[in-house]
C-alpha cells in the first residue's frame, strides 16, 4: 500500500548521484550525495546561510530560581557588523539536580516561560534542559528583515537565505554557546519547533551535525511534508510562496504551481539529518500540514538510515491513523487527535521516545 502511494508521487530518488550510479555506502553519500543534496536545498529553496559572526554573550538574569527544580538566566546575544548590530535575548533554564544534562533548543513563537506550546517544568521534569528564543526577537515575521537580518542580510539576491534561515542561525549560534557549558552533556543537545518553527528546526538540524535530534511539530509544506500529490485541503507552494515569500531564497518562488515538477523534495531535508534522530509529528485536524505527506516523507528518507545501518522509520504497510506512534526507529512519526498546535501531548510522545533512545 505505501509503496502504491510512493510512486503516485514519482519523488526523485535520494541515492542517485549526479554520476547516474547509485549510493552503496556512508562514505559516498558524505562525500558526494549529501553536500550535493544540500547544495540544491539551500540554492533553492532555504536560500545560503550567513557568514559567522561572533556574537557578545552577556547574562542579564543570573541563577534565578525556576520552581525549585531549575535555575532560569537570561542570556543576551549581541550582533555587531559595521554600523549594524542587534541583541537577542535568550532564556536558558537547566535542571538542578543533573549536574550533565541534555538541552533542548525551542525557538518559539512568543518569549514567555513557560508558554503553551513550552511546558518548561514538564520538559525539566523529563530530565532536559530549555534553551529558548522568540522568533520576533530575532526578526520580525515579515518581509522587512530587520533586526538580525540586517545585521545577516545586506542585499538580497536569489539565493540569499530567507527568514527560516535566520531563524535557524541563531538557534546554531545557541549551540555555540552551550558548547561552553560545563552542565550541559554536548552529545544530547536537541532543537524543537513547532509549525513554521518547525520547518526551522528541521532546517537547522540538517545543517549543523552537532543537534543529536530534532523534533519537528507540525511542520507540513516546506518542512516535514512531501510537496509531491499534496492531499486535499492541504497547503501548496502557491499559497506558501505568495504568503510567506520572505522565509525562503527568491529562487523558491520561481517554483509556485510546480509542487509536483521540482527538482528536490522535502525528504531531501530529512535525509541530511541521518543518522541522527528526527521526529515528524502531526495532528489530524491539521490538514493544512498535510500528514500523509509528513509520514511518507519520512518513509522515502529512511533508506539513508539504511545506510548507517539503522532502522530509519518503523512503521505498518499502511497511512497513518490517529493515536499512531510509531517511535522505534531513529526517525519517528506519530499522530495525534486535535488542531494545529504544540501540545503536551507532542512534548510527552517526543520527550518518551528519546530518553529511551539517549539513555536519559
Ligand atoms: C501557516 C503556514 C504554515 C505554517 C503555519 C504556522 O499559516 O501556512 O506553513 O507554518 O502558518 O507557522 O503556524
Amino acid at each position: 500500500m505505501i509503496e502504491k502511494e510512493l510512486l503516485k508521487r514519482n519523488l526523485p530518488n535520494l541515492l542517485l548521484m549526479p554520476n547516474g550510479k547509485r549510493v552503496s555506502s556512508v562514505k559516498e553519500w558524505e562525500s558526494v550525495q549529501k553536500p550535493y543534496l544540500k547544495e540544491i536545498l539551500l540554492r533553492e529553496e532555504y536560500g545560503k546561510t550567513f557568514a559567522p559572526i561572533e556574537p557578545k554573550i552577556t547574562s542579564k538574569l543570573n541563577a534565578v530560581d525556576f520552581s525549585g527544580k531549575a535555575v532560569w538566566e537570561e542570556i543576551e546575544f549581541l550582533f555587531e557588523l559595521g554600523n549594524k548590530s542587534h541583541a537577542v535575548k535568550t532564556n536558558l533554564i537547566l535542571p538542578k539536580q543533573k549536574s550533565c544534562c541534555p538541552v533542548i533548543i525551542y525557538i518559539n513563537f512568543r518569549p514567555d516561560i513557560p508558554d503553551r506550546y513550552l511546558p518548561v517544568e514538564e520538559i525539566i521534569d523529563n530530565g532536559f534542559g530549555v534553551f529558548s528564543v522568540c522568533r520576533g526577537d530575532i526578526a520580525s515575521d515579515n518581509a522587512s528583515f530587520d533586526k538580525l537580518a540586517s545585521v545577516l542580510i545586506s542585499e538580497r539576491d536569489d539565493e540569499t537565505g530567507g527568514l527560516l534561515m535566520v531563524w535557524a542561525y541563531m538557534a546554531m549560534k545557541m549551540m555555540d554557546y552551550l558548547q561552553l557549558r560545563s552542565e550541559v552533556d554536548k552529545s544530547k543537545i536537541g532543537i524543537a519547533g513547532h509549525s513554521r518553527l518547525g520547518k526551522t528546526a528541521l532546517l537547522a538540524a540538517a545543517l549543523d551535525e552537532r543537534f543529536a535530534f530534532v523534533f519537528a511539530n507540525d511542520s507540513g509544506c516546506s518542512g516535514a511534508a512531501l510537496s509531491r500529490g499534496h492531499c486535499l485541503g492541504a497547503e501548496k507552494l502557491e499559497h506558501i510562496t505568495v504568503t510567506f515569500p520572505f522565509w525562503f531564497c527568491k529562487n523558491y518562488l520561481k517554483y509556485i504551481y510546480c509542487d509536483d515538477e521540482l527538482p528536490f523534495d522535502q525528504h531531501y531535508l530529512l535525509a541530511l539529518i541521518a543518522p541522527r534522530i528526527v521526529y515528524v509529528g502531526g495532528a489530524l485536524e491539521d490538514t493544512w500540514a498535510d500528514n500523509d505527506n509528513q509520514f511518507l516523507s519520512c518513509v522515502s528518507a529512511s533508506p539513508v538510515w539504511k545506510l548507517y545501518n539503522k532502522d530509519g522509520l518503523v512503521y505498518p504497510n499502511r497511512l497513518p491513523l490517529v493515536g499512531d506512534e510509531f517511535m522505534d526507529g531513529e526517525v519517528g512519526f506519530y499522530l495525534r487527535a486535535g488542531t494545529h498546535y504544540h501540545s503536551r501531548t507532542d512534548w510527552g510522545i517526543c520527550l518518551n521516545a528519546i530518553k529511551k533512545k539517549l539513555n536519559v
